[in-house]
């Protein structure tokens, strides 16, 4: 039953561009998303899994974090595009068995583009490869746990480091974490980091919680929905349906946004018959194309001109008794906004005053707002300060604890808020160590770990002797791409718990380990106790359980709660405090401790066979409270601060395209944009590319500035896309090489993913031959690079 994979690799002279979409979703997706389906896995498994997504007793999509409802009818199989394609590329009959490692050896898979290692299939069997070798060969698991007890005890935990992606259920995280203290270390670095890190660095001070305060009713029933910073049409499917649901109900939408995506204009519902017949419904009301880091300006100026309305009408538009019962600091932040440099303004977001007046009364008006945003809004260096303002806003009009309104920071991966919630953090609080502590019986690390950007740099400085990898892709995920790989490549042992091959196992430590493990959408059930099944949490606080069905396409995989457990067995001894074994013979026992050491989660065994799930405490949503230091919500004043590019440079947001999944690429179809066949692009404004003097389609290399030092990446090709101007939009993580390791969030440490300073040097057609896809090249100084 296994199927071939592809051959061919990315060919960037294909290239294809046409006009962008102004609609997502449609019969074109649901067409797409078949394909997929059966080119990977055929069709009873792309059946069976349709069936159980996201519904009672099935799996939970791997695709994003956005909720099922726990309280209205869930469709039969809520329809979408990415969420299949996340489906397909899991439950793929493709395979990567011992041929395939002894076929490639790692200088052949450097050479790979991502596109290619993970379209190879899923991996069937541990492999190892040791300092001297030149492929990867299969190592048996009690070898392979073995090899890596060895490392960890002839180090010091202080140079071990323990990554995590978003992916790992609730139950996996909760014993990686407690792994990971009992070895004496912090060092939890997780994908979080450089994702959402800055949302909960701006909401913990502001409101006492670092996560969302509504729930996906709150959506339906919201006057007004700010979308910020996000192309839900692609990330987060779903979320078009609560969109027009708002709107269904009399509410408005208005996006912010320096690219008009096609899912932030028109939905069409494959699941209506309007969506499939006809035009489609409108998502936003208005649409503010900002420009990339305008966002904290813009926020600044409405909260400047609610106080003014409100000094015109009295009690028109502040919510007094709220601020005065619940808030503190609001005298200042109303000093702060009384004046506004409307100049200034006009020039960080790239909006006329008029336009922002518009959106301004519309906020005034409405007395349940709810703002979502996504990573358009923290990875900037001024991403919390923005972050902190669009609480102010809310505070303002009292938009918490109350129908329709709230703050909605909208999580990427499926378990991302799961994973932090389950102590996956490298600055955890006293609190959480103590309760481990009590329970375990052992003795927790004080001293914080490394975040994503300090491992980076940990990695540079050859600071790092073991490096585990529980899901993810950290090689190519992180900023710095050149240093960090040469940085994996010194460590002593790196450990990836993966389901495909990606980068990371190429550019590995002196000694490497690939340990393939069982997906969200196969059947756990090598257990003495029968099937288990795991839990996640969504981007709204609602754990629920997951479990898969499908059989695993080889049987040599372990799951992720027994890979961990033998892991910590080998490390720690067979006689550690902690009795691992049980764990992961009946996940059960997992929930148990959990229930003992985190607050929201007493009786888990029982809540979590609820058909919904249960959903965690949340002070400002539950009853409007706030547990901050000083018991209340804290309005905060920031001073205006923008990106804004040199002359003759422009401002680089890097992002997904609608055929990918973070560094997993689906296929090459960036369908809504009208780009295919090709992602080495930029998209720049027509009158940015008529006044930096180049064409349409011309080839370049960029280079990236950032405090006197540079970065290149060569071969891309320029577009003509109607972007706001003085930016510019290239794909993750093909750009990252472009990121300095030092360009990153205030407080939050996030990397500067969405504010890279950019020009272009024109490369002649005829040296191009010699480049091949995906290389890049580092430049000594600054001269070598200034274009003649
Ligand atoms: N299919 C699919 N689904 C996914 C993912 C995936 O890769 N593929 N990834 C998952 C993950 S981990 C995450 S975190 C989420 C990410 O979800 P998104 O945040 O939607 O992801 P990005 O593609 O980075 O898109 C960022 C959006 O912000 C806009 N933007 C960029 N800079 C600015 C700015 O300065 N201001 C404003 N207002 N907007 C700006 C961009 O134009 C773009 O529309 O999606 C999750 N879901
Ligand atoms: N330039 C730029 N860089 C970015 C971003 C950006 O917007 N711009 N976004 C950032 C964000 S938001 C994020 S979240 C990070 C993502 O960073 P990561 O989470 O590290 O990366 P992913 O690409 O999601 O990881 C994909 C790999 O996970 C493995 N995998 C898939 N499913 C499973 C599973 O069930 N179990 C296990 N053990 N492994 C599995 C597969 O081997 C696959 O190759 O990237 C960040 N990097
Ligand atoms: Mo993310």
């Amino acid at each position: 039953m296994a199927r071939r994979a592809p051959i061919d690799d990315i060919n960037e002279d294909s290239l294809e561009v046409q006009d962008p979409k102004t609609a997502a979703a449609g019969v074109k997706a649901v067409m797409v998303s078949m394909e997929r389906g059966l080119a990977q896995a055929g069709v009873t498994r792309t059946v069976r899994s349709m069936l159980r997504v996201n519904q009672h007793g099935g799996f939970d999509c791997p695709g994003c974090a956005w909720p099922e409802s726990i309280t209205g009818k869930r469709k039969p199989a809520e329809f979408c595009e990415n969420g299949a394609k996340a489906i397909a590329e899991e439950n793929t009959l493709r395979t990567v068995g011992p041929e395939f490692w002894a076929e490639h050896s790692i200088k052949d898979l450097e050479e790979k583009t991502e596109y290619w290692l993970g379209n190879q299939g899923r991996i069937t069997q541990p492999v190892v490869i040791r300092e001297g070798d030149t492929h990867y060969s299969p190592i048996s698991w009690a070898e392979a746990f073995d090899l890596i007890g060895e490392h960890v005890r002839a180090t010091t935990p202080d140079r071990c480091v323990f990554y995590t992606s978003g992916r790992t259920a609730n139950e996996t995280a909760f014993m990686y974490q407690l792994f990971a203290r009992s070895l004496g270390t912090n060092n939890l670095p997780d994908c979080s980091n450089m994702c959402h890190e800055s949302s909960g660095s701006a909401l913990n001070p502001t409101i006492g919680i670092g996560k969302g305060t509504v729930s996906l009713e709150d959506l339906h029933e919201a006057e007004l929905i700010f979308v910020v910073g996000q192309n839900p049409g692609t990330n987060h499917p779903r979320m078009l349906s609560a969109l027009r649901e708002c709107r269904d109900n009399g509410g408005k939408v208005v996006s912010v946004n320096p690219l008009p995506e096609a899912g932030l204009m028109k939905f069409k519902d494959p699941q209506s018959v309007e969506g499939l017949v006809q035009g489609g419904s409108q998502i936003s009301d208005e649409f503010l194309q900002i420009k990339v880091g305008g966002d904290l300006a813009l926020f600044q100026a409405f909260g400047h001109l609610l106080l003014e309305e409100e000094e015109r009408v009295p009690g028109s538009v502040v919510d007094k008794a709220f601020i005065e019962q619940q808030t503190e600091g609001f005298e200042a932040y109303r000093a702060a906004r009384k004046t506004i440099d409307w100049d200034e303004t006009e020039k960080a977001t790239g909006l006329s005053r008029m336009e922002i007046a518009k959106i301004a009364d519309l906020l005034a008006k409405s007395k349940a707002t709810i703002i979502c945003w996504a990573l358009g809004l923290t990875q900037q260096p001024h991403s919390v300060d923005t972050l902190k303002e669009i609480i102010n806003l809310l505070l303002l009009q009292g938009n918490f604890g109350k129908p329709g309104a709230g703050a909605c920071p909208v999580r990427g991966h499926s378990n991302v808020q799961g994973d932090r919630t389950m102590g996956i953090w490298e600055k955890p609080k006293e609190w959480l160590l103590e309760a481990l502590d009590r329970e375990f019986g052992i003795e927790s690390p004080r001293e914080h770990g490394f975040d994503s950007t300090e491992a980076l740099h940990a990695f540079e400085l050859g600071d790092v002797d073991v490096f585990v990898s529980l899901g993810g892709n950290f090689a190519l995920a992180n900023s710095d791409t050149e240093a960090l790989e040469a940085g994996m490549k010194r460590a002593g042992l790196t450990v990836h718990i993966s389901t495909k091959p990606n980068r990371s196992h190429v550019v590995h430590g002196k000694t490497s380990l690939i340990l393939p493990t069982l997906g969200r959408t196969d059947t756990d059930d090598k257990h003495p106790k029968g099937p288990q099944f795991l839990s996640v949490e969504d981007s709204m606080s609602v754990v629920h359980s997951t479990r898969g069905r499908l059989t695993p396409v080889s049987e040599h995989l372990l799951a992720e709660p027994v890979i961990i457990a033998r892991m910590a067995q080998a490390v720690l001894g067979d006689d550690h405090v902690v009795d691992w074994r049980a764990m992961a013979e009946d996940y059960d026992v997992i929930r148990d401790h959990i229930s003992r050491v985190l607050p929201g989660f007493e009786d888990f065994n029982q809540r979590i066979r609820n058909k919904n799930g249960f959903v965690l405490p949340n002070p400002p949503r539950d009853s409007r409270s706030f547990a901050t230091d000083i018991g209340r919500a804290r309005f905060t004043v920031s001073p205006l601060e923008y990106l804004s590019a040199p002359e003759g440079h422009l401002i680089l947001q890097t992002m997904r395209s609608h055929d990918q999944y973070n560094t997993t690429f689906y296929g090459l179809d960036d369908r809504y944009r009208g780009i295919s066949n090709g992602r080495r692009v930029i998209l720049v404004h027509p009158d940015d590319l008529k006044e930096l003097g180049f064409e349409d389609r011309e080839l370049v290399d960029v280079i990236s500035t950032f405090q006197g030092t540079e970065r290149r990446a060569n071969s891309f090709r320029l577009v003509s896309y109607p972007t706001a101007r003085g930016c510019a939009a290239a794909y993750f993580p093909e750009a990252n090489v472009l990121v300095h390791r030092e360009l990153v969030a205030r407080e939050s440490n996030t990397p500067g993913f969405k504010a890279i300073t950019v020009r272009f040097v024109p490369v002649k057609e005829s040296e191009t031959e010699t480049l091949a896809a995906g290389q890049t090249e580092q430049a000594d100084s600054v001269s070598e690079l200034m274009p003649s």
